[in-house]
């Protein structure tokens, strides 16, 4: 465990027990190059004193039809509990397999694909990285807050009856075309994760949703910043 997470000194006892054992994970802390640099704990790299820029993966799984799905992180998620966001999101973590360069980071999404949503066989190779986007947000609590290098990983074909979701960490899927996104965010935006409510507004989650049967056209590594 790392000296960090001095967890201890926060006041922890109300949030779930599971998801406060997570806050100790070794995550890779990043210049804005995406240049690794030294591990940090997940709770001292989003507790907003101490907000630390780190490798994150936002992926984006589409049905066969070409819905976009969505999950609504649980109510005992730390951060940005309750809100609707892309398929999975989450960290590398900074070890031998996941620090492998954007190879570590579809590792991550493939363990993690199985743990929120339990998503089994997912292949690295069905995996499209469409780009690279940096951004910082804290809770209106103030407590807590994302600061990424967040790459962005697109999975054409993913079947809903796939899914069966941990509910730890997701309270509800569903799948959207792009125009019901975009109307539901322009709505109501306070339902939405700050991340998603960026790649709503950006023109490349249009283009990807267009591109679906060429994922090979999608740029890459292209890091944007957006905030
Ligand atoms: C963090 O996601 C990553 C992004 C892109 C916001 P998360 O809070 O769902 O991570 P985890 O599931 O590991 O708690
Ligand atoms: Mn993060």
């Amino acid at each position: 465990l790392l000296s960090s997470t001095s967890s201890k000194s926060w006041n922890l006892s109300s949030c779930d027990a599971t998801q406060v054992s997570y806050l100790g994970e070794r995550c890779i802390e990043v210049d804005e190059q995406d240049n690794v640099l030294n591990p940090i704990s997940k709770g001292d790299a989003h507790r907003s004193s101490s907000l630390t820029l780190h490798r994150a993966f936002s992926v984006f799984c589409f049905t066969p039809a070409k819905k976009l799905i969505l999950q609504k992180r649980s109510l005992e998620k730390i951060t940005f509990p309750g809100l609707w966001a892309n398929t999975c999101c989450s960290h590398p973590l900074h070890n031998e397999r996941e620090l492998d360069g954007v190879f570590g980071v579809k590792r991550a999404a493939v363990r993690k694909l199985k743990h929120e949503l339990g998503i089994e066989g997912m292949k690295e190779e069905e995996m499209t990285e469409a780009g690279r986007f940096v951004y910082r947000s804290v809770m209106k609590d103030g407590e807590w807050g994302e600061h990424e290098m967040d790459y962005a990983l697109v999975v054409p074909n993913v079947a809903c009856d796939r899914i069966q979701m941990n509910p730890n960490e997701v309270s509800d899927v569903c799948d959207v075309s792009y125009e019901e996104l975009i109307d539901w965010v322009r709505k109501d935006p306070d339902a939405f994760s700050p991340w998603l409510q960026l790649f709503s507004r950006n023109p490349k989650l249009a283009l990807w949703w267009k591109s679906l049967d060429n994922v090979a056209s999608m740029v890459q590594y292209h890091v944007s910043r957006s905030s």
